[in-house]
């Protein structure tokens, strides 16, 4: 995303990830950092061994994108967007590394028989883990295949027991300026928040990550929980979500009321739709190198098949 910053930037020239890595290197060894790095970088190691990898166990494998070349996964969990630990793509892993979630509770609100609480143990429960892989498109041009751990969104919305009322789902992140120092500052209008209508919610395809490469989600990718929708652009993936919230009218998300020509409700991956400053038609494959060809981008990220028919009948011009 590019709200403000760099108002003409053509996907050409978004930062390749070997340029940001030598940055960030340079910048390393320049001594630079910021508020969170130095604060972090001043306490003792015992406190920052609390977000080491750990596996998580019992989940079970699946056929979704067997036959993909995963990217790795120093690269899944060092160019990230979220922006919540500050808008460069190599914030996150540093500024969230204090980051803690757990505990972590989950509130279940708006059309449902009961408002709820559950807490991320339970949610690990409603439904077995599988591993799944995805290809995942960020609207920026870049894409990666990523092995998720999760369980079928489908799941969770049950757990809720949603009304007949309930047509949307909202996704709302934690804004907590303490831990997050991007929240303090208003690039965005906090907390963010992503919505999907009920089927596609419902749809085998969506679920809700709590791990990637068979370990607990790293906090830079949207610890303990984020939203995964293969076929939508990467900004519907919301991040660290604290509540979902069941709705009658469509909900507006954070980056709608960032710039709504820019980014609608839909957000489908379509090679056909241009973003207003720049194409969609093609991306490129995060981890190829700088010489590696852009690919052709697929109608909803190549999962047409599976989804095509939560469309029909829609002008994807105008629902875009
Ligand atoms: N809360 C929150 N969720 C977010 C974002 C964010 O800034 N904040 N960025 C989105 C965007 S633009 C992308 S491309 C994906 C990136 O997910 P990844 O870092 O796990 O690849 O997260 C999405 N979810
Ligand atoms: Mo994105």
């Amino acid at each position: 995303m590019y709200i403000a910053k760099k108002p003409d930037i053509p996907s050409s020239e978004i930062t390749p990830r070997e340029v940001f890595e030598n940055r960030r290197k340079f910048l390393k060894a320049a001594g630079f950092s910021v508020a969170a790095g130095a604060i972090s970088s001043m306490l003792p190691s015992a406190v920052l061994a609390a977000n080491e990898r750990q596996k998580i166990a019992g989940f079970s494998k699946t056929a979704y994108g067997k036959d993909e070349k995963l990217t790795s996964y120093e690269d899944v969990t060092t160019y990230n967007n979220f922006y919540e630990f500050g808008t460069d793509k190599g914030d996150p892993v540093v500024h969230a590394r204090l980051f803690k979630p757990r505990p972590w509770t989950v509130s279940i609100e708006g059309e449902v028989k009961k408002p709820k609480q559950i807490s991320i143990e339970d949610i690990f429960k409603i439904a077995p883990l599988e591993e799944r892989i995805y290809r995942m498109r960020c609207v920026e041009g870049w894409s990666m295949v990523i092995p998720w751990v999760g369980l079928p969104l489908a799941n969770l919305i049950k757990y809720a027991e949603p009304t007949a009322n309930a047509k949307y789902v909202e996704f709302i992140s934690l804004a907590d300026p303490r831990q997050m120092a991007g929240v303090r500052i208003p690039v965005l209008d906090w907390p963010y928040t992503e919505g999907l209508r009920m089927d596609e919610a419902m749809h085998p395809l969506t679920i809700m990550a709590v791990g990637l490469y068979g370990e607990v989600l790293p906090n830079q990718n949207g610890a303990p929980m984020r939203l995964v929708v293969p076929w939508k652009y990467g900004f519907k993936g919301g991040k660290s979500i604290v509540r979902i919230r069941f709705t009658e009218q469509m909900p507006v998300s954070t980056w709608m009321k960032a710039s709504p020509k820019e980014y609608g409700f839909y957000a489908n991956v379509n090679p056909k739709v241009s973003h207003p400053r720049w194409s969609q038609s093609s991306e490129r494959r995060i981890g190829g190198g700088l010489l590696s060809p852009r690919i052709k981008t697929q109608l909803f990220n190549g999962y047409a098949d599976e989804v095509g028919q939560l469309y029909a009948g829609m002008d994807l011009h105008k629902n875009f």
